[in-house]
């Protein structure tokens, strides 16, 4: 039976990718393969601005994806800076099963992929390059605090990266991340998410972590592996995040003011937290009493 298997995801659309999600733990699937399905589901969204196909672009008008999943018995992959593929979540389990790498890059991992017999198409919709032509007028970097519900086709909002960390009903846990990283990026930039250890970390020990938000705060942490590791010294989810956020405050207080930085944390028992630096980040829980649950983290400001 699925009694223990539940699934967790950033943001207000987590909800639809965690019934994808489900599907497959509930069927008694596997927790990697349920992400899978899951990111899957995100990446194809019509209506999300910062993942998959209608992400929007870099500062040169060029949509980049990143992507990353991970095995709590310490498997992943990644791709990052990946254009015209619209399933870099796949393409990272590709690397994670398929290459003896971890991480593959830019035309590299695009290369890659179509070897692996995903399709390679123009992506940008006409809502983001509308979007991106409108930003070009003043051309300035300055990431939003995300609003606090889903943004549309073509908003300069920045936060909607999809994290998403599973258990399945035999206690493995996995997790995948993926996004078209911060709107307006300078091109070639790599955020968190497909870097293993601050978008994203899992270990079957203890429990499994993910991020959104600016990303290079996360990195500058090792986030996910910095709320994973103060799991494993005894922290709750909801407590390891706090305290992961705190050091991301103490590192930068002054850029902590405007910038947004979540942690989303799942531990080997099926417990959940988050927490937040700006108030607004909402997770979607998903287990077998209840597909829709929605709940507002805990924020510092
Ligand atoms: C990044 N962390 O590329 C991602 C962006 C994000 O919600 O989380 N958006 O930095």
């Amino acid at each position: 039976s699925a009694a223990g298997a539940r699934v967790v995801s950033t943001w207000d659309f987590g909800v639809g990718a965690n019934q994808v999600a489900w599907k497959t733990l509930s069927a008694g699937g596997s927790a990697l393969d349920a992400v899978e399905a899951g990111a899957r589901w995100a990446e194809s969204d019509l209506c999300n601005p910062t993942v998959g196909r209608c992400g929007n672009p870099d500062r040169d008008g060029v949509l980049s994806l990143d992507a990353s999943i991970m095995d709590g018995d310490g498997r992943c992959g990644s791709v990052a800076a990946l254009s015209d593929i619209a399933h870099p979540v796949s393409v990272a389990r590709r690397v994670m099963e398929q290459t003896p790498h971890v991480m593959l890059v830019g035309e590299g991992a695009q290369q890659f992929a179509v070897q692996q017999g995903f399709e390679r198409k123009k992506l940008l919709t006409p809502e983001a390059e509308k979007a991106w032509r409108e930003w070009l007028k003043t051309a300035q970097y300055t990431p939003e605090i995300n609003a606090e519900r889903r943004s549309r086709p073509g908003d300069s909002s920045n936060h909607d990266t999809l994290g998403m960390l599973a258990i399945d009903a035999q206690g493995r846990l996995a997790g995948a991340c993926t996004t078209s990283g911060m709107a307006w990026k300078m091109h070639g930039r790599v955020g968190d998410s497909p870097i293993i250890g601050a978008g994203l970390y899992v270990d079957n020990e203890v429990g499994a972590a993910t991020a959104s938000g600016v990303g290079e705060e996360m990195i500058r942490n090792a986030a996910s592996f910095l709320v994973v590791e103060l799991m494993r010294q005894g922290r709750s989810p909801a407590e390891a995040c706090r305290e992961a956020i705190a050091r991301v405050v103490r590192k930068r207080p002054e850029a902590s003011r405007t910038l947004q930085v979540c942690f989303l944390a799942l531990n080997k028992h099926g417990e959940v937290g988050a927490y937040a630096l700006h108030r607004g980040f909402v997770y979607a829980v998903c287990d077998k009493d209840r597909q829709d649950d929605l709940r507002d983290s805990a924020s510092v400001y």
